[in-house]
């Protein structure tokens, strides 16, 4: 049986739902989170973003022909991102240039190593990331007013279709592969998974 991003998604649904339900999440729906917490999630994710922009740049760069317009407008999303998390940080007068955390570090570790797997394990890893992200947001929606562009920003309608067509893709990609390259792409979930819990956990653990 081939392996698509739907089997991995209810295979690994525990897993997958403390990925994308955390009390981090909660509170910034309801408000409640310490500014101290949300600065410390924004300047780190302003990192993960910078490496997950190398990786876009590997997925591309093995993406088949007709793979390359949803990447290159995903590109688009980037540039806006890395640009809105400096406007964020500037605002609440955040320095960025702050040291990676542990769990950030990992995690972009984690997405070096994966820019030199073939390309059905990238792009399985690279619509897991967006997927968990898109999800998360979504489903603490709608958040208080403070938090409400938060949300939007990967809970939004555009996004969401931009992440089912990432599926699409990654699922053509995995119909092509050899088995190993499935259990390949499936560990790789998995950690995309672990990283996502960990990572909501980080802007708790500077207290
Ligand atoms: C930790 N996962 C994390 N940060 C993000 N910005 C995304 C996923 C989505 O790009």
């Amino acid at each position: 049986m081939t392996l698509t991003c739907n089997r991995l998604l209810a295979t690994h649904a525990e897993l997958w739902h403390d990925a994308t339900v955390h009390p981090f999440l909660v509170q910034c729906q309801q408000g409640q989170i310490r500014p101290e917490q949300f600065n410390t999630w924004l300047i780190q994710d302003f990192h993960f973003v910078l490496g997950f922009t190398r990786l876009a740049a590997s997925l591309l760069q093995s993406a088949p022909a007709n793979h390359m317009d949803l990447l290159l407008g995903g590109m688009g999303f980037l540039k806006d991102e890395l640009l809105w998390f400096q406007e964020k940080a500037s605002d609440r007068q955040l320095s960025l240039a702050q040291p990676l955390q542990p769990t950030c570090k990992a995690y972009c570790q984690f997405m070096e190593a994966l820019r030199q797997r073939p390309y059905p394990v990238k792009a399985a890893g690279f619509w897991a990331i967006e997927r968990a992200y898109n999800q998360a947001w979504q489903e603490h929606s709608p958040m208080v007013p403070a938090y409400a562009e938060f949300a939007d920003r990967w809970g939004n309608a555009a996004f969401t279709d931009y992440v089912k067509q990432l599926a699409v893709q990654a699922d053509e990609a995995l119909a092509e592969s050899d088995t190993d390259t499935q259990i390949a792409a499936e560990a790789v979930f998995v950690r995309v998974a672990e990283l996502e819990k960990d990572f909501w956990q980080m802007a708790f653990s500077t207290d």
